[in-house]
């Protein structure tokens, strides 16, 4: 990505500041993100959205400004934040170039800090509150105000499907190199289907749901308090166990989700039990038995789809992920099935705690 226009792209934002350099945050595996670094502050983050993977741009935007004007409404007398974009010359909430990419601009939280791998009892529960007040927060919002922003993004039998026809056109090399991976993913096929069934019967319902909750869309403050809940591209009507489920497979990860040595990465049941501590304080009221019954399987759950989606994209050549070796995506995909296996040893101990 060339990135010496960035000044000429954020002018063409209502900043009232002046551009002095920029840094990129690197850590997202779909939009290029920028921090903009002005005379003055507040600085701001500048991401290009990339779109060919939500091909709806304005309805995401849409989305985003209408969650975040949602939750600011609420949170008149917290110390929180919440997501605040500044519209374009336009008036619009984002910008198209005229290479056809399309840019959206916001004010950068001072003061906040992200983790992309816990080490810290502390953020495990705080964790758990940020994300379970974010839900909470948007309980009341009409589901059907919102765009899916990228139809069936957690379908389990849509992103199975996605698997099984790479599976048909995957390259030898790529197809022996996965053997034991694939073999794994379709062994957990039938209970990995158990929340989509509970889904499409109604038994478990739709509610807004953030889609994804890794931890390093936390922001936290430097004394480890919840701040704001960012990366808001992929809110969505979703079931509960999506967002739960999302954030114990990065924070009971004792390694990063691309580790490639197996030893390290290992499931922390005791931040597991602090996420969720955290978690059901702000949102168990809400919560019906069903859905809290099936929390740990959503723990599971959640990881398996991020598995199941790696390998595909694996066995496809790299079309969807940003990589930065050739094999990335499948230690991603080797990574997060062996966090299920080190859960698995711990999800009736897991179930007891909860129930
Ligand atoms: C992608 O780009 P990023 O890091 O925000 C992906 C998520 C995955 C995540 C895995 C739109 O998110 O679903 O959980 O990578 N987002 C999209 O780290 O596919
Ligand atoms: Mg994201």
């Amino acid at each position: 990505m060339e990135v010496e226009n960035l000044k000429e792209i954020f002018d063409q934002f209502q900043h009232l500041n002046v551009y002095e350099s920029y840094k990129e945050l690197s850590s997202g595996h779909i939009n290029d993100t920028y921090l903009i670094i002005t005379k003055t502050r507040p600085y701001f983050v500048l991401q290009r959205i990339n779109h060919s993977v939500f091909k709806d741009v304005a309805g995401l935007i849409n989305n985003k400004v209408a969650i975040s004007q949602h939750i600011k409404s609420k949170l008149k007398e917290s110390k929180k934040q919440v997501l605040d974009f500044v519209k374009s010359n336009d008036d619009n909430s984002y910008y198209k170039d005229i290479k056809g990419n399309y840019w959206s601009l916001m004010y950068y939280i001072d003061n906040s800090v992200t983790y992309e791998t816990v080490n810290d009892i502390e953020i495990a529960y705080e964790g758990g509150k940020l994300f379970g007040e974010f839900l909470n927060l948007t309980s009341d919002f009409d589901t059907s105000q919102l765009t899916e922003v990228i139809p069936k993004f957690h379908n389990m039998s849509f992103r199975y499907s996605q698997f099984q026809s790479a599976l048909q056109s995957a390259a030898k090399e790529r197809l022996f190199k996965a053997t034991e991976t694939i073999n794994m993913v379709t062994e957990l096929k039938e209970e990995m289907h158990i929340l989509q069934n509970l889904k499409e019967s109604g038994d478990i319902k739709l509610r807004v749901t953030h889609n994804d909750t890794k931890i390093s869309n936390a922001l936290f403050t430097k004394d480890n308090k919840g701040l704001c809940v960012i990366d808001t591209d992929t809110v969505m009507p979703g079931i509960v166990h999506y967002d739960f489920g999302d954030a114990i497979r990065t924070i009971c990860n004792s390694a990063a989700e691309d580790e490639a040595n197996l030893d390290l990465v290992n499931f922390n049941f005791d931040f597991y039990k602090a996420y969720t501590r955290g978690f059901l304080e702000e949102i168990q009221s809400s919560l019906t038995d069903l859905e809290i019954k099936y929390l740990p399987l959503g723990a599971k759950t959640m990881t398996y789809i991020m598995a199941l989606r790696f390998l595909t994209d694996y066995l496809n050549n790299d079309i969807y992920y940003k990589i930065k070796y050739e094999d990335h995506n499948l230690v991603r995909a080797k990574n997060q099935l062996k966090l299920i296996e080190s859960f698995s040893e711990k999800i009736k101990e897991i179930q007891q705690e909860i129930i």
